[in-house]
């Protein structure tokens, strides 16, 4: 049984690798997992349809026969436990590589997508040039905190994981800020994910569906 992943047919940011389906086509390409996609309009992400598959009606999901996941940390989750690659063998890495997933997704993320969302909606509004300042500094706040954590290590925790995945997929999010310029070891961090094969092939996969030339992975 083929894995499918859904995607957004057009690409709301332009192809820079920024949807949320890159996370897990970056896992499958880790691990190896061949995929299919199911492309997917802004409108029929909110359909009965997908509905079924996204209570929330977004993308990522997953389906695997009967299996169908949403929440694309749940999805490299369980890719990474079905599949070598992705999670150490010894107990407690394994734990410490979880919580750098969750770390990502829970603490980093919410920071950097709530500023990105006022920017997006609340240019407008009157009180929006005293409101992004305290959403920038919340975003720096965890930037220095894990720049400190990183220190000069390639990977968070040891060998690259599902953790590091996540977190610079979290990451790159904040590409064109100007906000990474302070934390040249976070720079790195990125830029030593995004060298990694698997990474380049899951984003010329996305890229491509931008481009109107979609492949499979
Ligand atoms: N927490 C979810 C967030 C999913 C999400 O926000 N997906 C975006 C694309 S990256 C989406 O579908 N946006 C359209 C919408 O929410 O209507 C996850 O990590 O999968």
């Amino acid at each position: 049984m083929t894995i499918t992943i859904t995607v957004f047919e057009r690409s709301p940011d332009r192809g820079r690798g920024l949807a949320r389906d890159m996370r897990v086509r970056w896992a499958l390409e880790e691990v190896g997992q061949p995929y299919d996609i199911r492309l997917l309009s802004l409108g029929a992400i909110k359909e009965p349809a997908h509905l079924k598959r996204h209570p929330f009606g977004q993308i990522p999901t997953y389906e695997d026969g009967d299996l169908v996941l949403f929440e694309s940390g749940a999805i490299v989750f369980h890719i990474a436990e079905h599949h070598a690659g992705l999670l150490p063998n010894d107990a407690n890495a394994r734990a410490r590589a979880i919580t750098w997933m969750f770390a990502a997704l829970s603490t980093v993320e919410p920071p950097i997508v709530e500023r990105s969302m006022a920017m997006l909606v609340e240019r407008d509004k009157a009180w929006y040039g005293q409101r992004l300042p305290l959403l920038e500094e919340r975003v720096r706040q965890r930037l220095g905190e894990l720049s400190r954590r990183l220190g000069d290590a390639d990977w968070l925790d040891d060998a690259f994981s599902a953790g590091d995945l996540l977190m610079v997929t979290v990451l790159r999010r904040l590409d064109g800020s100007g906000m990474l310029e302070a934390y040249p070891n976070l720079r790195a961090y990125i830029a030593r994910g995004e060298a990694r094969p698997a990474f380049k092939r899951a984003f010329a996969a996305q890229l491509a569906v931008f481009d109107g030339k979609p492949s499979t992975g």
